[in-house]
């Protein structure tokens, strides 16, 4: 298989409310969409970032401009016999991992759907259905905070996650706390915290949680090692975790003992793939995390979480808690048990809407 076009697209689709983390605040996505043609088939992939360096260095410009000077005449005319070997082709390639994760899950998606496989099944998928939760950003106050739980978990949603930094956190838990005694509850820091401030975090034990994220910087394994060493409630990493070898080594130091994983973050499917493998090795449990994702990168992390090591509860809510109208024809609804269902169709399963797709697109660059 040889990849005759590829077409990068920026899009601006606006949320339903804007997301805000310890890092800023997200008013739309501004991912970009690619789509790969093979002899008059079409992969869809997506690089799921942001307008703005807060949640890791790449930004929605640094990817359109690696993804078109750099990766993508590395791509094409190439001879593809399985998708990973995109990962092979771009291994030269520093970082960018959100650049290459949109290129390459397009791949991934036209050669399953030119073989007619399924993407879960195709990676080792064992579920049907996988649990998913609700990440609500940082909010004005206690009582607004209350009010969304209160209707995700009417939604049916059974695990809630918070962003918290510090000043909006033992607040913010004692409130869902005193009203909820046993619900699923988690924390997100975004590396929001210092050192400095760890004792505020080893106070968490007494809130039950099922885990606290990524609380100190995301190029430090040694203090969430420390953390984890002193309080019962598992550390997870986030923005820590860029490569098999990071967690190899986040392994060994006991830096966590549950990893989020996102395609994106890892530079693609393949790599996410391979975290999971090693996990799963070490019983170490994971989920799949997510980056307000339209309905092209919400289908792959639906695929990617039933695999069996991911035994939490995803970031993957349904697509309308993020969009009024995706950019997908399929959107996925939750399920009555508080799962999503996982797609069987060739390919990751979403069906794109190329007409509304074409009417939230800011910028389009083909490269034959
Ligand atoms: O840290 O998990 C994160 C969104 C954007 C960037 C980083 C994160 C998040 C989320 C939202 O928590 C997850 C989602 O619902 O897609
Ligand atoms: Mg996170």
């Amino acid at each position: 298989m040889k990849i005759d076009r590829i077409e990068l697209r920026q899009i601006n689709l606006p949320f339903i409310s804007p997301f805000q983390t310890a890092g800023g605040i997200e008013e739309s996505s501004n991912s970009i969409i690619v789509k790969v043609t093979s002899g008059g088939v079409s992969g869809w992939g997506e690089s799921s970032v942001s307008r703005d360096p807060h949640y890791i260095e790449e930004t929605t410009s640094t990817v359109l401009s690696i993804q078109k000077e750099v990766l993508a005449p590395l791509i094409m005319k190439k001879k593809i016999t399985n998708p990973g070997d995109i990962t092979e082709i771009l291994k030269n390639v520093r970082g960018n991992r959100f650049a290459i994760s949109g290129l390459e899950s397009a791949v991934w998606d036209l050669w399953c759907k030119t073989k007619k496989q399924n993407l879960s099944k195709y990676i080792g998928g064992k579920k049907e259905r996988v649990p998913v939760g609700v990440s609500i950003g940082i909010q004005k106050n206690e009582r607004e905070l209350i009010s969304l739980c209160d209707n995700y978990l009417r939604e049916g949603y059974r695990r809630i996650k918070i962003k918290i930094k510090p000043g909006w956190d033992i607040i913010p838990l004692k409130s869902i706390r005193e009203r909820w005694h046993d619900i699923m509850l988690q924390v997100d820091g975004n590396c929001a915290y210092s050192y400095k401030g760890i004792s505020v975090l080893e106070s968490f034990d007494k809130f039950n949680l099922l885990m606290i994220e990524q609380p100190f910087s995301y190029d430090d394994l040694l203090y969430h090692s420390v953390l984890q060493r002193r309080i019962k409630t598992p550390v997870c990493l986030d923005e820590s975790i860029v490569s098999e070898g990071k967690a190899a080594e986040a392994l060994i130091m006991d830096a966590c003992r549950v990893i989020n994983i996102k395609p994106g973050r890892v530079g693609g499917i393949l790599n996410a793939v391979i975290i999971h493998h090693l996990c799963r090795k070490n019983k170490i449990p994971v989920w799949c995390g997510g980056m307000l994702e339209t309905g092209i990168g919400r289908a792959i992390n639906v695929c990617l979480a039933s695999l069996p090591g991911f035994t939490l509860p995803g970031d993957i809510s349904a697509n309308s808690r993020y969009f009024k109208r995706d950019i997908v024809m399929n959107p996925f609804k939750l399920n009555a048990d508080g799962t999503l269902t996982v797609p069987t169709i060739p390919g990751h399963g979403a069906i794109v809407d190329e007409r509304y797709l074409n009417k939230v697109t800011i910028n389009k660059i083909i490269i034959k």
